[in-house]
């Protein structure tokens, strides 16, 4: 059991549910510390039957702090990690900053638990986009090898934090009204549309969000000869992140093979009845940790090739459960070593 976890960004549209998740699967901890900007510092918390106090963090925050579960930007994670290392915690940062680093472990427990074991005091999560489409690699990977991927994303307003949902709201309100709507969240008004820009231009025309598909994916499986052609697309959805996933596998695989790998596959809840318009689709998937997985056909246009569709609650899977997942792997180890001490 850790003596005290600070939970980090404990106030923003992830934090919310790691706060509801680490209740909820009982984490064993003695102390929960809540730590965020000075905009939120001070705020009572809910926590289960207890009010916790948002406290200021800076420097000093991580005394006598074992692990930390952070959901910040980017740059607040570049600053404060080093301030938790330094302290002596591990820090489960849901960032992208630490994710492409060499000395910190990219893990999705389903996929690469053992990757935990070689942190230098920094484990990263990836890309919620990235999360639910290497769930459903990984076991399929392992089977017949993965040559190449085709994915295009239908990603939730939720992905940009509460201001997204705010805006698809207001967005969506003006539209309706016949009113002009001024996007500041999203590059143009995000109600009855789709914009097919998320993140700025990163590598040869593909934007950071669609490269953090490319190289994330890469490394968490292991192989950079995975070829991954991405395109990210906003929808305008609260919550769940669909992807139109084609896979070119190494060796034939049916769909029915295919289908039995996944229903087999950890995280992987199979949902595929075309005939009694049985799908995965955001609404269903809200609100749950699995990546959902359906219309599972082989490539009519090759032949060693899966189509399917994939969706998963991207604040779930896709950030806050991901992240518990990971502080889970470590409190195992951290119990083992206890035992044995
Ligand atoms: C989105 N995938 O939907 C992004 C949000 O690297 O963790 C998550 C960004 C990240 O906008």
């Amino acid at each position: 059991m850790f003596d005290c976890v600070a939970l980090v960004g404990a106030t923003g549209a992830v934090g919310r549910i790691v706060l509801d998740q680490l209740h909820a699967r009982k984490f064993p901890m003695r102390k929960l510390r809540l730590l965020a900007s000075a905009r939120s510092a001070g705020t009572k918390v809910r926590f289960g039957d207890e009010e916790i106090t948002v406290e200021l963090l800076e420097p000093t925050a991580f005394e006598g702090v074992d692990l930390v579960i952070a959901s910040t930007p980017d740059e607040v994670s570049a600053e404060f990690a080093k301030w938790a290392v330094d302290a002596g915690a591990v820090v489960v940062d849901e960032s992208a900053y630490w994710r492409m680093d060499p000395s910190v472990p990219l893990v999705i427990p389903e996929v690469n638990p053992d990757a935990v074991n070689n942190h230098q005091g920094i484990i990263a999560s990836p890309n919620c986009s990235t999360t639910q489409m290497v769930v459903a690699l990984a076991p399929i990977h392992r089977a017949v090898g993965i040559r190449r991927v085709i994915v295009s994303t239908y990603q939730a307003t939720s992905g940009a934090g509460l201001a997204g949902n705010v805006e698809l709201e207001s967005s969506t309100k003006a539209a309706l009204g016949g009113e002009p709507h001024k996007p500041e969240t999203f590059q143009h008004p995000i109600g009855f549309n789709l914009i097919p820009q998320i993140g700025s231009e990163k590598h040869k025309g593909y934007t950071s969000e669609e490269m953090k598909m490319v190289y994330e994916t890469q490394k968490i499986l292991g192989d950079d000869t995975i070829a991954v052609c991405p395109t990210a697309v906003r929808v305008p959805v609260a919550i769940g992140h669909s992807e139109s996933i084609l896979i070119e596998t190494k060796e034939p695989l049916t769909a029915a093979k295919a289908r039995e790998i996944w229903e087999q596959a950890d995280g992987v809840t199979v949902v595929d009845d075309l005939d009694n318009q049985s799908y995965p689709m955001p609404r269903d998937c809200d609100g749950h940790d699995d990546v959902f997985i359906g219309r599972i056909r082989e490539d009519i246009s090759s032949d060693c090739g899966i189509a399917f569709w994939c969706v998963s609650d991207n604040l779930r899977k896709g950030a806050a459960t991901n992240a518990v997942q990971i502080a889970e792997l470590l409190a195992r180890k951290h119990a083992e070593k206890q035992q044995t001490a």
